[in-house]
């Protein structure tokens, strides 16, 4: 079990239940996973220093440790995903280009503008049917022949898994292509892999092949690996130490992180060889939600641990169905009128997947 330790050496989650207190189903996201034991005991005992001072001899270990599990000269811990996705942004573009991303991306809904505030790009949203961002989507939309009318394309960005598509696997073949066509451009490509290693579980394959080729690239610890806090931006020698000047000027210079870092270790080791659990479970509420009233989802599409379930047909909206699943203790997200968004992770096992299959088909089929 993981958890809060409380005094009595229970975890949190333990002790309410011996108390009779049921904690919710929480899956919102895999960012709300509380550090395992192990973590807890690895941040105690973290030997620490001032990482802006490059001087924090745990944060220099799990640097090391994603640059060669990535096979790349260098890595630089930040603060979040979000970060790392916009001192990618940074450096790859120069103020009034373009960045091109899928439709649905992160980048693009969920950033807060902040490439437009922060570097001065425009980003130029592609619409794809299932998230995966091919060459023949991407074509269309770069701007590289006209400079005295149009912004030129200085980026692309790739989602993978792609979260808001269903999490969505964007196999190596689509980026290999799309990465040649863009070197042969001049055009710089970024990897948001925010969950990397939960697209290289479900394909079977080491992250590697699904990274090589990137300029740069970004991955969680704090999603589906578990850590409580922290994502990776990972590149070349030079890109990383300019990236580690913008982090600072973003005012993610972060003191003794040693001790965030060494829960980073424990999620980056340990934290993939569980990931296809999430996967099963996500695919069992797939399976259990295609049953219901005025849902439409394909489990065969549920690749990873994101569920996406459509309720268009639904005499319900998908607010709705979030509000009426947390009176039943069941937490989701609504991700818009037609749309809930379903994570599953490491503090959600099969039978709290079984709960909350019970108390959305209550929900659903108003029991
Ligand atoms: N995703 C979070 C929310 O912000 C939506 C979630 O619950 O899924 N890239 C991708 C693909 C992401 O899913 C996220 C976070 C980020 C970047 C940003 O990471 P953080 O939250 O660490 O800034």
């Amino acid at each position: 079990m993981r958890g809060r330790f409380s005094p009595k050496g229970m975890t949190e989650v333990e002790e309410m239940e011996t108390r009779g207190v049921r904690s919710a189903v929480d899956l919102r996201s895999d960012t709300v996973t509380r550090p395992s034991q192990e973590m807890r005991r690895a941040m105690m005992s973290a030997e620490v220093g001032d990482d802006v001072y490059g001087e924090d001899p745990t944060v220099n270990r799990l640097e090391l440790r994603a640059a060669e599990i990535f096979q790349r000269a260098a890595a630089l811990f930040v603060p979040s995903g979000t970060m790392a996705n916009q001192i990618a942004v940074h450096l790859h573009t120069e103020p009034g280009q373009e960045v091109v991303c899928e439709s649905r991306t992160h980048l693009f809904n969920l950033e807060m503008g902040m490439a437009a505030a922060f570097s001065g790009v425009q980003l130029r949203p592609v619409a794809t049917e299932t998230g995966r961002l091919t060459w023949g989507a991407v074509e269309p939309a770069l701007r590289l022949a006209d400079p005295y009318n149009k912004a030129r394309t200085g980026l692309v960005v790739v989602e993978n898994t792609h979260n808001w598509a269903g999490g969505v696997v964007v196999p190596p073949a689509v980026t290999r292509d799309l990465m040649r066509e863009l070197r042969q451009r001049n055009v710089a490509c970024h990897l948001d892999g925010a969950r990397i290693f939960n697209a290289a579980t479900a394909l079977g394959l080491p992250v590697t092949e699904l990274t090589a080729g990137f300029d740069s690239l970004m991955f969680c610890l704090s999603k589906g690996l578990g850590a409580p806090v922290g994502s990776l931006l990972v590149g070349e020698k030079e890109f990383i130490h300019r990236a580690r000047v913008v982090r600072k000027m973003l005012g993610g210079g972060m003191r003794q992180a040693g001790i965030l870092a060494a829960a980073g270790l424990v999620a980056l080791e340990k934290g993939p060889q569980r990931l296809a659990e999430d996967h099963d479970n996500a695919r069992y509420l797939a399976q259990g939600l295609s049953t219901m009233a005025g849902v439409r989802i394909d489990p065969a599409m549920v690749e990873t641990n994101i569920v996406v379930f459509d309720l268009s047909e639904s005499e319900f909206d998908a607010p709705h169905v979030v509000a009426k699943l947390s009176e039943r203790n069941v937490l989701a997200n609504a991700l818009d009128p037609a749309h809930v968004r379903l994570v599953t992770h490491c503090d959600v096992d099969r039978t709290r997947c079984e709960e909350a299959l019970f108390a959305l088909r209550a929900v659903l089929e108003r029991e």
